[in-house]
């Protein structure tokens, strides 16, 4: 099997090279990635010398790079995680979102059907359902929710699924569709509120908390989503979503303050700021279908997953204090000295 993974130098992309190659020692893998400010060839620095694995620069927006590597690598399953991830940057200038998120699973899917191929996987989000109210806790996402989404990102994420529907129907593409809630665990990008709150914590910096704080997220452990994804392709219907996620809901404000107790920081760092805007206020995913048609049930408890994560923060400063010394200083002058 030859599997193509986009955006693999990014967050959960890595991590779920590492699965595969782990779990799959006979499967040739491929990264294609177009190593944007959150791509970072250092995260696969272990794989870079397995010879099952190779990484190729390209970005999949580039029809005739992309259609290149289909011919030479012939692969039988795409797994595509390419995408521009961050909501607040999607407010800040939605065109690229646009043009990576939309079009560029466009070029891949038109190679797929160049080419012919098992299957073509899209990573979604659970964001395209848009947000739940916080005084109906027994109202969750499935995947019969209708599509309403808030902010550029989540709509070119919608977009992106609803093109993916139609070459499967137009086409007879042979798609699935995964549609996951919040992701944390090694490697996430510092811009995002996990690793940005341990960042600034360990640094005795403010701890910016959007709005009230109250906003619920779904968290699940990356290594989980990974497998879901690796069930999903190998035995999850065509033509079909599946939403991934644990009934791990948590207010920001619980998780700021639960990483400030594990660093042995003061609750005093937490300084909220302007909200985001059009916030969503909850996300909480039904994940019954998975579970009854691929047996997939998430492994890694919240208590266990934060304390892996913050661990593996401590244990990697190299990693995130490269990143963060860089553009991302710009960044996050432009995105908080405003809030
Ligand atoms: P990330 O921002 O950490 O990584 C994205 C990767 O895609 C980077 O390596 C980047 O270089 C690459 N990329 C961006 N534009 C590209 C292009 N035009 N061509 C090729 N490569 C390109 O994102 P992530 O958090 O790992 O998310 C991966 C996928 O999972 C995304 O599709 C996202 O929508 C989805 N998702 C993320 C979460 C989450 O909690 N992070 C939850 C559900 C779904
Ligand atoms: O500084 C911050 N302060 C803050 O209060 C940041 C960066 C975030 N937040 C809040 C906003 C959200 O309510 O924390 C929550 C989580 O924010 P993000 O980490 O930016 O994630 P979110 O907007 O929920 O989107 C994530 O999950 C779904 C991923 O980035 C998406 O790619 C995925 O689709």
């Amino acid at each position: 099997m030859t599997v193509i993974v986009t955006g693999g130098a990014g967050f959960i992309g890595s991590n779920f090279i590492f699965h595969m190659l782990r779990t799959y020692p006979s499967y040739r893998i491929i990264c294609l990635d177009k190593l944007t400010y959150a791509g970072n060839l250092a995260t696969l620095k272990d794989v870079m010398d397995n010879p099952n694995f190779r990484f190729v620069r390209l970005d999949i927006c580039d029809r005739q790079g992309v259609y290149r590597l289909f011919e030479e690598e012939k692969p039988d399953i795409i797994v595509n995680f390419a995408a521009e991830s961050h909501v607040d940057r999607s407010i800040d200038n939605p065109e690229i979102f646009l043009k990576t998120n939309i079009l560029g699973t466009q070029v891949l899917m038109d190679a797929c059907r160049k080419y012919g191929i098992s299957r073509y996987h899209q990573v979604s989000t659970d964001e395209v359902y848009g947000d739940l109210p916080l005084d109906r806790p027994d109202l969750f996402f499935t995947e019969e929710t209708p599509i309403h989404t808030s902010s550029p990102y989540s709509s070119s994420k919608a977009g992106a699924d609803l093109l993916v529907m139609a070459y499967n129907r137009t086409y007879g593409l042979p798609v699935t569709i995964s549609r996951c809630s919040n992701n944390y665990g090694p490697y996430h990008f510092p811009e995002k509120l996990i690793p940005l709150m341990i960042a600034n914590a360990l640094a005795d910096k403010p701890l910016p908390v959007y709005g009230n704080g109250l906003n619920v997220r779904d968290w699940l452990y990356v290594e989980d989503h990974c497998r879901a994804i690796d069930l999903i392709i190998h035995k999850g219907r065509t033509g079909e979503v599946y939403n991934v996620g644990g009934h791990n809901e948590m207010r920001n404000i619980d998780i700021v303050k639960l990483i400030c107790q594990k660093l042995g920081k003061p609750e005093d760092l937490i300084t909220y700021v302007k909200d985001r805007k059009g916030h969503d206020m909850r996300y909480a995913i039904d994940p019954t279908k998975i579970h009854k048609e691929l047996g997939w049930l998430p492994e890694t408890k919240f208590a266990d997953g934060i304390q892996k994560t913050i661990d593996w923060y401590l244990t990697h400063r190299e990693w995130w204090e490269e990143i963060i010394s860089g553009e991302y200083q710009n960044y996050y002058k432009k995105m908080y000295e405003e809030k």
